[in-house]
């Protein structure tokens, strides 16, 4: 396995925690489960084979989450865990807190499941008196009501934490100041599968507020991490804790949205997988796109800061990497013969970035996450990919073909970059960078008529419950704008009503495209030009509105909160093109305080 590939799937793990999963994997492979599906009381022979599968499962991805609760010995070592850790003050509160849980194990395989939820009860009304009490800290608290929750339910508990961080990161041979999630860029993967209960406990050890916003999830308004508008920035030294359910698989990323054209440039940002239940791959990488500042000097008096003080040209991002690596350190992906790759592919910059694709036969399967219908496959062609956009490509590795997937050459970003291939205990057939087949005759892919045509989800809809109009421009001073106002002094909110079926309109006036992300939605582009869709449905939650020309997208709404749609070229939504759906009814549920910075 190369180098890259161990920094991807190694989670960042503070001492005690990695102690702790070796504990945890050695009682989880040595101790007989019982598994949330004898906790609804279903016969023997069926909840020991549910058990077995769930022990597979379980290691095999162990290693990616602090902590996984799926059973009830995982909640008692929890318990014992944080006796050790003080975060229970004493033995006395954790011994009381476990003899529950024995007799709820008791209890459930004896099949007495009124006995069983009773002492579930008792333990979680002890968590509340005990944290009353103060003898349990706030997060292991939280974990393990959490754990109590949503084990009845039967669904697994994946725990995370994530410091924002300063570090160092080389970069063209020199180091840069770099603020990060767990020191790393990008920031640890989260990767969980669908139906899992994400918890990340946030932990802000940077001089200025963070927050983690997730762009694509489908989470709660409360959860979507907006300084402002769905919480208060997380201050210097300060937690906060995000929880969800991972309902819907997909490629996601995550990001800070405090003062996000500053803070996502210099480095706060990682991925999110939500695995499918029936994946089957045989590799799954993530490729995460992004553009530095090369030049030292530039980036120091650019990014050094805790805020930005200088203008900079836009020609200051020639530094194109994946996974924070530029060119040449960009370790080979590690596949063998026959192999089906998957590639997710996630733009974190701030320009659109041109992926061209030879060599043997590829299919795009997902836009941002969310499956296209039956996809041809392709060779030889360009796929345009612009910031906040994902798209997964897949294809069957054969090492007799020279397979060549490469970011062309640009404007600013002057070099290509081939993204390399290394088939292990087959001799050296790596292929490289001269192999690069000097072709400019690259078909575009035209994702808006690709894969097979069949009905949207908004197809035969004839008569939309709210229509709005965004239309993209630029004012001379420079600020951009959504129909004419700059956000947030001039801004008009989306209003809608939850149930309601919204139509956007989208056009611009300005020579750039622009990458409009909306959040805690996915929707469907319906037209281009007033011409319907031929290919598959599209639907994602980041369109790229190309100059002069127009497109209806529709969503359901189906989420309550206030939500931001904006521009994501974060400079441009700095500058002004960004607004809110917002739903009439919504109360806000926190009191904005000054310290905020939305864009
Ligand atoms: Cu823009």
């Amino acid at each position: 396995m190369s180098k890259r590939v161990m920094l991807m799937v190694d989670s960042h793990l503070f001492g005690w925690e990695r102690g702790f999963m070796k504990k945890k994997l050695v009682l989880i492979l040595t101790v007989f489960l019982f598994s949330v599906f004898a906790l609804s009381g279903v016969n023997n022979a069926q909840s020991t084979e549910a058990s077995n599968e769930q022990v597979k499962m379980e290691t095999k991805s162990i290693d990616d989450a602090d902590y996984i609760i799926s059973s009830i010995e995982d909640l008692i070592s929890l318990v014992d865990h944080y006796k050790d850790t003080r975060e229970i003050a004493n033995e006395k509160v954790a011994r009381i807190l476990n003899v529950h849980l024995t007799s709820v194990n008791i209890y459930a395989e004896n099949g007495e499941t009124e006995k069983m939820a009773k002492h579930l009860a008792s333990f979680q009304q002890l968590l509340d008196y005990y944290q009353q009490e103060e003898l349990i800290s706030e997060n292991a608290f939280g974990v393990l009501k959490t754990g109590a929750k949503y084990l009845v339910e039967g669904k697994t508990v994946k725990g995370f934490t994530v410091a924002a961080q300063e570090a160092t990161f080389t970069l063209n041979g020199t180091e840069r100041e770099v603020w990060t999630y767990n020191g790393e860029i990008p920031g640890t993967e989260i990767r969980v599968t669908e139906d899992d209960i994400i918890r990340v406990h946030l932990v802000n050890e940077l001089p200025a507020p963070v927050t983690i916003h997730w762009h694509g999830v489908p989470v709660p308004n409360q959860m979507d991490g907006v300084p402002g508008v769905t919480q208060n920035a997380v201050q210097p030294g300060e937690t906060f804790t995000y929880e969800f359910i991972a309902d819907t698989p997909g490629t996601y990323w995550y990001h800070s949205h405090q003062h996000s054209a500053f803070q996502v440039d210099k480095g706060l940002f990682g991925s999110i997988i939500v695995e499918e239940k029936d994946a089957e791959y045989d590799k799954d990488y993530t490729l995460i796109m992004d553009d530095w500042i090369g030049d030292k000097e530039l980036y120091d008096k650019v990014l050094g800061g805790n805020y930005p003080t200088v203008e900079t040209p836009v020609e200051a991002w020639d530094t194109f990497t994946i996974n924070g690596e530029t060119n040449d350190q960009i370790e080979p992906l590690d596949v063998q013969d026959g192999d089906l790759v998957k590639l997710r592919f996630i733009n974190v910059g701030n320009y659109d970035y041109t992926l061209r694709f030879s060599g043997t036969e590829f299919k795009i399967t997902h836009t941002d996450g969310q499956p296209i219908n039956k996809p041809e496959t392709f060779t030889n062609k360009s796929l345009l990919t612009s910031p906040g956009q994902r798209y997964d490509v897949e294809f069957i590795y054969d090492e007799n073909q020279d397979i060549v997937i490469e970011r062309m050459a640009d404007m600013w970003l002057t070099d290509n970059t081939v993204i390399e291939f290394e088939s292990v205990g087959s001799g050296d057939n790596r292929n490289q960078q001269e192999q690069t087949i000097k072709d400019d005759s690259v078909e575009p892919i035209d994702i808006l008529d690709y894969g097979q045509y069949k009905k949207g989800k908004f197809t035969d809809i004839k008569q939309f419950d709210k229509e709005y109009r965004s239309d993209l421009g630029m004012k001379e001073d420079g600020s951009m704008t959504i129909n004419g106002s700059v956000y947030p002094e001039e801004y008009e909110p989306i209003w809608v009503n939850e149930g309601d079926i919204v139509k956007l309109t989208l056009t611009n006036d300005t020579p750039l495209p622009h990458p409009m992300h909306l959040h805690g939605h996915f929707f469907e582009i319906i037209s281009r030009n007033g011409e319907d869709l031929e290919g598959s449905p599209i639907t994602r939650d980041t369109i790229l509105v190309m100059p002069d020309t127009e497109y209806e997208i529709a969503f359901e709404a189906d989420n309550p909160g206030n939500w931001m749609y904006h521009c994501h070229k974060l400079q441009h939504a700095m500058k002004g093109m960004s607004t809110m759906v917002r739903y009439e009814d919504y109360e806000l549920p926190f009191t904005p305080d000054a310290g905020n910075i939305i864009e």
